[in-house]
């Protein structure tokens, strides 16, 4: 996958897009992270990109000039098609694991990173596919929003992770919270890590760990039960914890 980011600071990508399992996607070319300075496209003398906000107002307004010129250049570098065009703003669709699943699919991916107060409306209007937001919450910039976006696709194109890491086990990838993890030492300063991990029995430990997973999303997120799939086991496992909690509480308050 091929994905070019628009940005006013292409600096800020250096770091997170050089280490570890993102570095190697890219060595093994499954991954081509291009970043384009929107200011490279401002034809004007000062190369500005930004102009105070038409009808007044705080702060300063992204304009539509660099960012259509910077299509135009990514048009014709492929033959007239972009893609899906991505803008990283707090009004977007909440991002999500089954969001990321789906652009892992694209061949290639427009990034959108906005500054100061924001863009001008027609280019969203006209060039924006997807607008995201990773959360409620207002940044500075979508710069750091697109790393977040980028390291949750890159993880679910196949090869990324490699043999041993796998995506499927992972929290949110069957709709629940991970459960907890232990390596050894099997006691340290006294804290041991549960005595079913060391069984070898797998059955034991699938169900062990099954059950925790479960317990979590019951304690802690306990909306996301009404989107998983459940099996005949893990509605028992559940009723069962749900009466446990319930009788703690019980206990507590006496
Ligand atoms: N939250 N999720 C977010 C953000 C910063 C002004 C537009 C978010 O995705 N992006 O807070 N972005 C703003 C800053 C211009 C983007």
């Amino acid at each position: 996958m091929r994905i070019d980011i628009l940005t006013l600071f292409p600096g800020m990508f250096e770091g997170p897009f050089n280490h570890s399992i993102l570095k190697r996607a890219q060595e093994n070319m499954l991954l081509q992270i291009n970043t384009i300075n929107i200011r490279d496209f401002s034809k004007n003398k000062h190369h500005t990109v930004d102009d105070t906000p038409c009808g007044g107002g705080a702060g300063m307004v992204m304009g539509p000039e660099p960012l259509f010129e910077c299509f135009d250049y990514l048009q014709e570098q492929n033959g007239g098609q972009v893609g899906r065009v991505i803008m990283m703003c707090p009004q977007g669709e909440p991002f999500t694991q089954e969001y990321a699943k789906e652009l892992a699919k694209e061949e290639n991916l427009v990034i959108v990173c906005g500054h100061y107060e924001g863009i001008d409306e027609r280019v969203r209007e006209v060039l924006v596919t997807d607008e995201i937001s990773i959360g409620d919450y207002v940044l500075t910039g979508g710069e750091l929003p697109a790393m977040v976006v980028v390291d949750a696709i890159a993880r679910m194109i196949p090869g990324v992770l490699g043999e041993t890491a796998s995506a499927e086990e992972d929290s949110f990838y069957n709709g629940l919270l991970e459960y907890p993890h232990y390596t050894k030492p099997r006691v340290y300063r006294g804290y041991e890590v549960p005595e079913i991990l060391l069984s070898g029995h797998h059955e034991n430990i699938r169900k062990w760990r099954r059950r925790q997973s479960l317990l979590r999303t019951l304690e802690r997120r306990p909306e996301l039960l009404k989107e998983v799939e459940l099996t005949k086991e893990d509605k028992k496992v559940l009723l069962e914890l749900q009466q446990q909690l319930q009788s703690l509480k019980f206990e507590n308050n006496k």
